[in-house]
């Protein structure tokens, strides 16, 4: 059965990506509404050579749409996400206005598939860095089981939007010139006080500060690993770091296990393991990587080795597109699942 489609947000990275995944994956799609501001509708996006015109995201585009994918920010998905839900579409919803909610079901479909089942027309696409950390944490939690986690992400710019993409490249242009003056206006994030270079640096900010001086990217990554895995007694804890990468994120993540695990063990069991791809022979100097896995909908894994501080520790590295499927890809991968179980 072909499905009417609807995407919120079309004209940014994650609605582009969004586009372009759907037709690789040959989702069934009857009608495709491309939907953005106000601002936006009339224009026309290509995609592969294909062009489509955006239409206004107001509550009535989603009459008779069967799947909308959201990703235009959270005060978006809460102003039309209940009005499309309303109106018989159900929503996979890209940004973090309803992961945390109980009854909203927050889905990585390697991980928690079954999750989909209790849905009340509204499911949320985890955060991209907690995406790639569970699919690679699952295996290892089903082989000798998570005591504690630490992870330190490298955070690609893309992550913050097409406009931090252009900063990083028209900063990285300007130094290369020698200019000392250029615009720092998207890092750590936008409407910040105070924007830093992030050209040639390193930004230990991602987001806001919440509490207990964690950023909001940090309390994402430990609440909803904690909400996916279904361990809402896991010791977790994070630092989200942005680096001067166009796209694809990259974690370092050290485990303590219940039981032991050798390297060669953890390597085969996250060699069988849905969406992995286990890519670690140093003496080849193979181990993932942003640049070279960008496009790629896997989570890579490498560097994988014993952690003798502490009992039954294991270190691992962890690259996947933050665009794909940290965003697109697992979006309607979700809605497929939803198909596979006739829920949609
Ligand atoms: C980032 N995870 O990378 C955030 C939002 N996608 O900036």
């Amino acid at each position: 059965k072909k499905l009417n489609v609807a995407i919120v947000g079309a004209t940014g990275m994650v609605g582009q990506s969004l586009v372009q995944v759907l037709q690789e994956r040959n989702f069934p799609v009857g009608n495709l509404k491309l939907l953005a501001s106000s601002r936006s509708a009339g224009l026309t996006v290509e995609v592969n050579g294909q062009s489509y015109k955006i239409e206004e995201a107001k509550p009535e585009a989603f009459e008779g749409v069967d799947v909308a994918f959201f990703s235009a920010g959270g005060d978006i998905s809460k102003e039309l996400g209940p009005e499309a839900v309303r109106r018989g579409c159900v929503v996979v919803d890209n940004s973090n206005a309803f992961r945390m909610d109980e009854g909203v079901p927050l889905v990585v479909p390697e991980v928690n598939p079954e999750a989909v089942e209790g849905h009340k027309g509204l499911i949320s696409n985890p955060n991209c860095s907690t995406i790639q950390l569970v699919v690679a944490l699952q295996p290892l939690q089903k082989a000798a089981g998570l005591k504690r986690v630490v992870v330190s992400t490298y955070q690609a710019v893309s992550g913050a939007g097409k406009e931090a993409v252009d900063e990083l490249e028209n900063q990285s242009q300007a130094i290369l010139d020698g200019k000392t003056d250029f615009p720092k206006e998207r890092i750590p994030h936008g409407g910040a006080k105070v924007g830093h270079q992030i050209a040639f640096n390193v930004v230990p900010q991602l987001d806001v500060f919440v509490e207990d001086g964690y950023t909001k990217e940090e309390r994402k990554i430990m609440q909803e690993t904690k909400k996916i895995m279904s361990l809402p007694e896991l010791k977790i804890t994070s630092t989200t770091v942005r680096v001067p990468v166009v796209n694809g994120h990259s974690e370092s993540v050290n485990v303590e296990l219940e039981k032991a695990l050798s390297p060669d063990e953890a390597r085969k069991v996250l060699s069988e393991a849905p969406g992995v791809v286990v890519m670690d022979n140093p003496e080849e100097l193979s181990y993932p990587m942003p640049v070279p896995q960008d496009g790629r909908d896997e989570v890579f894994v490498g560097r994988i080795r014993v952690d003798r501080s502490v009992e039954n520790g294991l270190n691992i590295w962890v690259v996947a597109d933050n665009i794909r499927k940290g965003a697109a890809t697992n979006s309607i991968q979700i809605a497929e699942e939803l198909i596979a179980r006739g829920l949609l």
